[in-house]
């Protein structure tokens, strides 16, 4: 069997360890987002390719969901000691090491899908994870300046530095619009059996991957079951702030409203925690069959039953 999952960062990665145990024979192919993606100290840095390599590999601070276990921090107080930022943005000694082989490959002339194979290659994923695309991508935010306008800021510092604490009027994955696919990517998607959208971001992760010409179309155009996992559990996002990139696209913070924003043309099945089973009947009316599951991934055990559920969801959709 072929899996294809459109994957962020934490909440795609996790999900990825229960497929992996659910489904141990089969092959699965993660297309990851790359608009989150920023230049730092002149290094590359490419945090949910990242986040689902060392969660699948082993290498994750767990607690966290980002960034490397054991982590110490000796670069970032040199840089600090001569005045050099940004000092809001945490890149640990070891995190370093990989953006470093991944900026001196990309110097030396590979895309980066060539050099995120060869980055798993160390910490062996057990999935085959590919960037959405080779091409600069770049997810801006839209806020107010403070002197009454309004101006963009990279996805990062408005989420780390700003914490999503002001009002996001729009979100924009600059560069998208002219960027192709990378390789490997809609052959994933023509050969898959079932394509899953995990309990990611459907605003800054998912729909950014969606938002590369051919992604959309290569999903419809497979023919097989596309199956999603609701990151809202009882109208607000289970960790980070997804309900204010949600609320610049116009959608509420509901597992139903999210589903609608996919939409019956996209998604088939959709799979709602049990808390919100009353989302279930406006969720089919729109055409997507709907399952109230228990969807917190608080273990391994718990994750691989989700992965089940939404593997389930998908032959009974086909
Ligand atoms: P990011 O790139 O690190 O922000 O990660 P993703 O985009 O892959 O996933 C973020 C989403 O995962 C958030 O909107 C959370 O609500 C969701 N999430 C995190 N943990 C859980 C969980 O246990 N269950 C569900 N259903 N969603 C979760
Ligand atoms: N998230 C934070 O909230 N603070 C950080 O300082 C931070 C650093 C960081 C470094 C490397 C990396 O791969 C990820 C990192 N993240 C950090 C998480 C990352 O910014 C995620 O993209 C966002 O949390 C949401 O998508
Ligand atoms: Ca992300």
């Amino acid at each position: 069997q072929r899996i294809v999952v459109l994957s962020g960062g934490i909440g795609g990665a996790r999900f990825l360890r229960g497929l992996r145990r659910a489904a141990p024979e089969a092959g699965i192919t993660v297309i990851g987002n790359t608009g989150d993606d920023i230049h730092l100290f002149g290094l590359k840095v490419c945090p949910d390719l990242d986040t689902v390599m060392y969660t699948l590999g082993g290498g994750i601070h767990e607690e966290q969901g980002w960034g490397r276990a054991e982590e110490t921090f000796a670069v970032k107080e040199e840089l600090a000691a001569y005045g050099v930022g940004p000092e809001w943005f945490g890149l640990g000694d070891r995190d370093f090491a990989t953006h470093i082989v991944r900026t001196q490959m990309i110097g030396a002339g590979y895309p980066l899908s060539a050099v995120t194979e060869a980055l798993c290659r160390r910490w062996e994923p057990g999935v085959t994870l590919l960037p959405m695309t080779d091409d600069r991508v770049e997810t801006h935010v839209v806020v107010d300046d403070g002197e009454g306008g309004r101006k963009a800021v990279h996805f990062q510092e408005y989420w780390v530095r700003m914490r999503a604490s002001v009002p996001a009027h729009a979100v924009v994955p600059v560069g998208a619009d002219q960027a192709t696919p990378a390789p490997g990517v809609l052959q994933a998607l023509a050969e898959a059996d079932v394509i899953i959208f995990p309990p990611s971001n459907p605003v800054v992760s998912v729909g950014t991957i969606l938002a590369v010409p051919g992604v959309r179309e290569g999903i419809a155009e497979a023919g097989v079951p596309v199956v999603g996992l609701s990151p809202i559990i009882g109208n607000a996002p289970v960790r980070g702030m997804a309900d204010k990139v949600l609320a610049a696209v116009g959608v509420p913070a509901t597992a139903a409203a999210v589903a609608q924003h996919y939409g019956s043309g996209l998604l088939d099945g959709w799979l709602v925690d049990t808390v919100d089973a009353d989302a279930v009947d406006a969720v089919e009316a729109d055409g997507i069959r709907c399952r109230a599951v228990p969807l917190l991934m608080t273990d391994l055990d718990a994750t691989a039953a989700m992965a089940r559920e939404a593997l389930a969801l998908a032959e009974e959709v086909r």
